[in-house]
């Protein structure tokens, strides 16, 4: 038989309608009258999987037969968004598979609209490893992402009475028909149990783990479309199984209901995605999901590996694992304890083969953030692996202790002695790598300086820059049709996948016409934006107003209340003088709080009770608007990004590590407003100084201060009787009339102590807001600087920033796909 022949879906519209109707009738098991908008989503998904499938075996039967060095990252979380549109669009099917549907009575919009968004991340860190798988399969290099199946991905938010409340995300209730199981790919995973010390006939010395708990981690794949579909890549994600002997002990002692319940148990380990973007450190559940990917995912690399190759020689000329933070670093005693313990490898060599192949990624300076594991904890959990920890560091530590002393030792340890002992998994990633790597200039800077100074003296060419990317397909291409066929008409297509292209959009800031067109695909976005509100919240914008948009988790840091500060006291003058003609501004916001974050929480509420005042009042009417929207996904990110007017990025300076909204938002022509942290400092040197606003302190400035201890939040406020009026009608209960203390600890925390210097910035954002502001009644001008931001972001693609990882990090090539 030829495969090729009769395996090959044909892509023609008569040819989908074909496979439309097929699928709906066999497999979703309905007739196209009783057919649901859900089933005709799984019916054109399927679909259009079996346009891809061909191609996919043609990619992992390229990269096998060439033996190529494939990358595989580790990340526990990828939030890889709605994939029909996707798909679609990078395999260049949407009219056809319009048309289709159309043929059959369906609008494709109706069908879109029903894909659960795999919420199989918190933010940042897993949209920017969606991005990447994206990247990786549109550049044709070899890459796999390694992660978890979590049943249960971020918390849906939903406002009650304005409070945050969260509520399951079950998005795989009605399957999932991107995703093909692999039941027979299935690794155990141990945990628990105890370290026997053997010794041979020649008295050496090896470790056998026994005793443990063990746990079946079971493969599901999904294929990634690269643009142009010539490249389809894994993502390949871990479902736990409880293993038969697990709970068959107890169901031989005749207890089934102890048999399914330890079968429960051990399944809860890719149940749900833990909700904080900072870390859990001491959650065991947490470190076990962390290890149960990991080890399940070397175990598959290695045998992979060991199809080409006897020996663990050449396994990093073969394999580079990036460490997506420090989550998965625990990866890094696993391969050692396989190379060493299964099969016999010496410390030094298999220490030699495990270091050249990983590689770890740091997103956040935070020091909460900084995971750091109790070892009583992974003592219990992984006993072997808190032993070979632990050696790891004698080896260093008797190497470093020629030239430190002891205060010195004591950092560089991987163990904190301070209090409850702890490994400090940070640590242990950047011993274990051959390359660090931050995610901005700024950020990689700031790491050297302070959290992996000593580390970075010690080893000076380890740490290395890679600023953050995102992927044109999605965030331009597909969220943004409108400004993507004006940009397609006047400079082609080819930006799609080089989208240093774009720079051939700078002359036309010139070009009346151009400009026309630009404004109205803005508008025509804005209008989207407005009907979405309107359904959602129920608030009626105005297209025409300035939609000033900061979306974004919720964190003190990002300083969403510096926003809210703003918006009151701009809510102020405007009452205070009804006649004089302002411009008309929507504040949008977006974004969830960590559940256990209460005062995240608060701020959310304080922004909706704001919202409450300011929409209801007539004497702003048509002036302010504030709009909360409820359940920042991917999928809505889609609608808000290419709506913006401007981009709120008002981060304490030297706290976002990078930030990835901003160039969102950016590309898509709206104008930052932010401060010089994290990438905007970048953004600022692509767009120009003057298509920028920014504002505040510096983050030497943020040092300095903080070093000095000279700041008083107290003096700022009262010297500033905007700001004082501001939290005086917060505190006393303007907008939260049934319960006037509410927002207490808001303004108590900016009196007393203001961490992240919200008083101190509040005057000069203020100034560079207003600015802003009456910059967009001079629309030629606003647009030129709009455009000129389009045209300059091209850097920021994702594409960039992985084919710089694939020269300086992984050494990996291009491979193209072999057809059998
Ligand atoms: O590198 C991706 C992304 C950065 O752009 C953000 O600046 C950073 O906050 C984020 N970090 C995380 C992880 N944890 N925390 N906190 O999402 O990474």
């Amino acid at each position: 038989l030829n495969t090729r022949e009769i395996g090959r879906k044909a892509l023609d519209v008569e040819a989908l309608k074909r496979s439309f109707v097929e699928w709906l009738i066999y497999s979703v098991g309905k007739d196209t009258r009783a057919a649901t908008r859900r089933d005709w989503f799984t019916t054109a998904a399927l679909a259009v999987r079996d346009r891809v499938v061909d191609r996919w075996m043609d990619t992992t039967r390229g990269v096998y037969t060439q033996d190529a060095k494939r990358v595989y990252y580790f990340s526990m979380e990828f939030l890889i968004g709605r994939l029909l549109t996707n798909n679609l669009a990078n395999l260049g099917l949407v009219e056809a598979c319009r048309e289709a549907l159309d043929g059959l009575g369906v609008r494709l919009e109706d069908v879109v609209d029903v894909e659960p968004d795999p919420a199989l991340g918190n933010g940042g860190l897993g949209r920017l490893a969606a991005c990447f798988l994206d990247s990786l399969a549109t550049q044709n290099l070899p890459g796999y992402g390694y992660g978890i199946r979590y049943e249960y991905g971020l918390f849906e938010q939903r406002f009650e009475h304005g409070w945050q409340v969260e509520y399951p995300d079950n998005w795989l209730r009605f399957g999932n028909p991107w995703e093909f199981a692999r039941p027979e790919v299935l690794y155990p995973v141990q945990f628990y149990g105890r370290v026997e010390e053997v010794r041979d006939g020649a008295g050496r010395k090896s470790y056998r783990w026994v005793d443990t708990d063990k746990v079946h981690a079971m493969a599901f794949d999904t294929p990634v479309v690269g643009y142009g579909g010539e490249t389809i890549n894994t993502l390949r994600l871990w479902s736990a199984r409880a293993t038969s002997d697990f709970h068959f002990g107890h169901f031989n002692e005749g207890d089934y209901l102890k048999a399914v319940e330890s079968k429960v148990l051990s399944e809860n380990l890719s149940r749900v995605l833990y909700p904080n973007d900072a870390t859990d450190t001491g959650k065991e559940l947490r470190f076990k999901q962390e290890y149960f990917f990991t080890s399940a995912s070397i175990q598959d690399i290695l045998r992979r590996y060991m199809q080409h190759h006897s020996t663990f020689d050449a396994l990093p000329e073969k394999a580079a694992i990036q460490l997506n933070d420090t989550h998965p670093t625990i990866g890094i005693a696993e391969l050692m304890r396989i190379l060493i313990d299964q099969h016999g490898l010496e410390w030094d060599k298999a220490w030699d083969i495990t270091s050249r192949t990983f590689s770890y990624t740091n997103h956040t300076l935070l020091p909460e953030a900084l995971e750091a594991w109790p070892v009583r904890l992974v003592e219990r959990v992984l006993p072997r692996h808190m032993q070979i920890i632990y050696e790891i560091n004698a080896h260093f530590l008797t190497r470093i202790k020629r030239n430190s002393d002891l205060p010195r030792i004591q950092r560089l340890s991987l163990i904190d002695e301070h209090g409850d002992r702890r490994v400090r998994m940070g640590n242990l990633a950047f011993l274990g790598s051959h390359k660090v790597n931050g995610v901005s200039a700024l950020h990689t800077d700031l790491m050297k300086q302070t959290v992996f100074a000593d580390f970075h003296q010690e080893f000076p060419d380890r740490i290395n820059n890679k600023t953050n990317g995102i992927t044109p397909r999605r965030w331009l291409h597909q969220a943004n049709p409108a400004l993507s066929k004006l940009i397609s008409s006047r400079i082609g297509n080819g930006w799609v996948k080089d989208l240093s292209q774009l720079t051939a959009l700078a002359p036309k800031v010139d070009d009346e016409v151009f400009r026309e067109e630009f404004r109205r695909a803005k508008r025509h976005n804005k209008k989207r934006l407005a009907a979405y509100v309107a359904r959602h919240v129920q608030v009626d914008v105005n297209v025409d107003s300035l939609f000033d948009v900061q979306v974004k988790r919720i964190h003190e840091y990002k300083r969403q209340l510096l926003n809210l500060l703003q918006t009151v006291a701009l809510y102020n003058d405007i009452r205070d003088n009804p006649t004089k003609d302002f411009v008309p501004v929507t504040k949008i916001f977006a974004g969830k709080a960590a559940p256990a974050y209460h005062q995240a929480k608060l701020i959310i509420k304080l922004a909706n009770d704001i919202a409450n005042v300011v929409n209801q009042d007539p004497v702003v009417r048509g002036q302010l608007k504030v709009v909360y929207l409820p359940n920042y996904n991917v999928s809505q990110a889609e609608v808000i990004m290419p709506a913006a007017d401007l981009s709120e990025q008002i981060s304490t300076a030297g706290m976002e590590a990078s930030g990835t909204g901003n160039m969102k938002l950016a590309l898509n022509g709206a104008l930052t407003i932010g401060t010089l942290d994290g990438a905007n400092v970048e953004i600022r040197e692509h767009v120009g100084e003057d298509n920028i606003f920014i504002f505040g302190m510096t983050a030497a400035e943020v040092q300095e201060l903080k070093q000095g201890g000279g700041f008083n939040p107290r003096e700022v406020i009262a010297n500033n009787p905007r700001l004082k009026r501001a939290l005086d009608m917060i505190s006393s209960g303007v907008f939260s009339p049934d319960d006037p203390q509410r927002f207490r600890p808001i303004v108590e925390s900016l009196y007393n102590s203001d961490h992240f210097l919200v008083t101190a910035d509040f005057e000069d954002y203020c100034n560079v807001h207003a600015e802003a502001v009456e910059l967009y009644r001079d629309t030629e001008e606003w647009t030129r600087k709009a455009i000129l931001n389009t045209a300059n972001m091209g850097w920021f693609s994702s594409d960039r920033t992985i084919l710089e990882y694939a020269r300086d990090i992984w050494d990996i090539q291009p491979v193209l796909a072999a057809a059998e």
